[in-house]
């Protein structure tokens, strides 16, 4: 295995198990040879994404997903100094990201916007559980091109039809484009409720919002 590829998997197993200061320092050691982005999808989510697979199959139990977010968590932030400041000069466009009412996962929706951010948009990260109205309101607020939805559960889905709803009522939904995402959301559902586009994790977010705008 080459030696990179030792290292991610290195920080994938240091997820799964929770070791957090091992996360910190299999970090420390991958930001020396890879760039940021690859170490998050290839390191950190894919070691988040088998602790869900075990979720979902009762192998794990919530305390341990709690500390595998936490430990993750702590591998964004040691990446995130290295991620590119955005554009100095003319910003590409700005976004109002967030995850939608009666969800609290934001670990994903988060990377987003920081990668977003680095790629030379303005984000207004609305956090998570956020009302519908408050995508439009903020979005109004400051004038933004694009409105990001973040959705984790089968559950909650539907809130990022209900911000597309509530924009038509309002007579906004010419003014603004909608990208949707989170591990329940696909291409299908997106062209179902009608949004502009869907991205299946941050780097395509980045290409397909700068798509979107061009
Ligand atoms: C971590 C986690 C948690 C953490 C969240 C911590 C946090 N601050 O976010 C905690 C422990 C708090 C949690 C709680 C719960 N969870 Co949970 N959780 C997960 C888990 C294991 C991983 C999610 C994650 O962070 N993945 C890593 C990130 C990097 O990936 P991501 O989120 O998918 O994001 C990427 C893409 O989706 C995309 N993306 C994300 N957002 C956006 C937005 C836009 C605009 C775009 C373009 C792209 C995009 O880009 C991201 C980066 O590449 C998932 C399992 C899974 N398979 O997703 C379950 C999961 C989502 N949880 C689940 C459940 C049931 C719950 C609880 C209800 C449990 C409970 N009994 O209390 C509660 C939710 C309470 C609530 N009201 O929200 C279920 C949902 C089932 C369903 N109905 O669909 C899942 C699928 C687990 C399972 N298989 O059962 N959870």
């Amino acid at each position: 295995m080459a030696d990179t590829e030792a290292l991610l998997f290195e920080i994938a197993d240091a997820v799964i198990s929770c070791k957090k200061e091992k996360v910190i320092e299999t970090v420390g050691k991958a930001k020396l040879k890879l760039p940021p982005e690859e170490i998050i999808e290839k390191g950190l989510s894919a070691g988040m994404n088998q602790v869900g697979i075990l979720f979902e199959r009762g192998k794990l139990f919530l305390p341990h997903v709690m500390m595998a977010a936490d430990a993750m968590t702590a591998g964004v932030k040691l990446l995130e100094e290295d991620l590119p400041a955005g554009t100095q000069g003319k910003k590409i466009g700005v976004i109002v990201n967030g995850t939608v009412e009666g969800d609290v996962h934001d670990i994903g929706k988060s990377i987003v916007s920081t990668m977003l951010q680095s790629s030379g948009f303005e984000v207004y990260d609305l956090g998570r559980d956020v009302p519908t109205r408050s995508f439009i309101e903020k979005a109004k607020e400051v004038n933004a091109d694009i409105i990001g939805i973040s959705a984790l559960m089968t559950t909650t889905l539907q809130g990022q039809k209900d911000v597309i709803e509530l924009l038509k009522e309002e007579g906004l939904r010419d003014k603004v484009k909608i990208m949707v995402g989170g591990a329940p959301a696909t291409q299908a559902w997106a062209d179902k409720i009608g949004a502009d586009c869907y991205a299946e994790n941050a780097s395509e977010a980045v290409a397909k919002a700068k798509e979107l705008l061009l």
